[in-house]
């Protein structure tokens, strides 16, 4: 019997290049996401490449608890969860933000974290030995000007991986988080809200991760020995130091 992985926010960037990775290294996966037309593009594709692989998608919104519920009843087991659905909102000054957005980026990356762990808690709890991998942020550790709500929000995410590990030692159950620099997916599109001019400008000239970067990270993490627990890997680019601090190509 193969492995299951439940991999959150599997539509599109690190969490569908996730999927990808761990059905090439033998996992079933069950994909989460809100956009289910690109998760049934991604099943159908994954389901045509590995047909010995089981691939499910099912609707995701980690921050509705009905929705979380509804996702969690349709899984019978799990032995790997990839809390990878996140991401930020503006990137205004603390005296120019909107509260909405705190909110939104707090319930996404932290509360929507909590809610799927929570619940999914007792299907890892059954696996004879389960890992639970959260994408965190350079963010998590490293502040920047206009990144308040989501630098909380990773910094916060960091200590709930944090209490996991704690709350779980003595359980066969690893606990890791991945904190990636800049990757160059759809999260600045969404930071900047839907603007692909001022998204391209933050990968202009540099050479950037890509979601396959973080993929195999995940991917190497879950296939270490059972004893082993990577607690946390930090993940730049070789170009890039610290948040805003990238050597661009002139
Ligand atoms: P993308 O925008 O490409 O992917 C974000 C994913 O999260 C999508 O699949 C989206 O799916 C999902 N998502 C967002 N909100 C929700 C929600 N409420 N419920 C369920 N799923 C949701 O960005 P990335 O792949 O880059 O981001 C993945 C993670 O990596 C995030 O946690 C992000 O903070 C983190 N990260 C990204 C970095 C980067 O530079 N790209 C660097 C460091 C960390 P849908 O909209 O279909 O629901
Ligand atoms: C995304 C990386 O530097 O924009 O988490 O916060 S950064």
């Amino acid at each position: 019997m193969s492995e299951i992985a439940v991999i959150t926010g599997a539509s599109s960037g690190i969490g569908e290049a996730t999927a990808r990775h761990l059905v090439r290294a033998g996992y079933d996966v069950v994909l989460g996401a809100r956009r289910t037309d690109r998760l049934e593009a991604l099943k159908a594709a994954l389901e045509a490449e590995y047909p010995e692989r089981i691939v499910a998608a099912l609707p995701l919104d980690v921050t509705d608890v009905a929705s979380v519920d509804a996702f969690v009843a349709a899984i019978d087991r799990a032995d790997i969860l990839v809390n990878n659905a996140g991401g930020a909102i503006g990137s205004e000054s603390i005296a120019e933000s909107d509260e909405a957005d705190w909110q939104r980026m707090y319930d996404t990356n932290v509360l929507g974290v909590l809610r799927v762990t929570q619940r999914l808690l007792p299907r890892l709890r059954e696996s004879p030995s389960a890992t639970v991998v959260t994408i965190g942020s350079v963010a998590a550790t490293v502040p920047y000007v206009g990144g308040a709500g989501y630098n909380a929000a990773k910094h916060a995410v960091r200590a709930v991986t944090r209490v996991l590990r704690l709350e779980l030692h003595g359980e066969p159950i690893r606990v890791a988080e991945i904190d990636p620099g800049m990757v160059e997916t759809e999260f600045s599109v969404v930071r900047y809200r839907g603007d692909e001019d001022a998204a391209a400008k933050v990968y202009e000239g540099v050479d950037s991760l890509s979601a396959d970067d973080i993929a195999d990270a995940v991917t190497w993490v879950v296939t270490r020995p059972p004893h082993v627990n990577i607690d946390s890997i930090l993940i730049m680019p070789r170009d890039q130091v610290g948040p805003g601090q990238v050597k661009r190509r002139a």
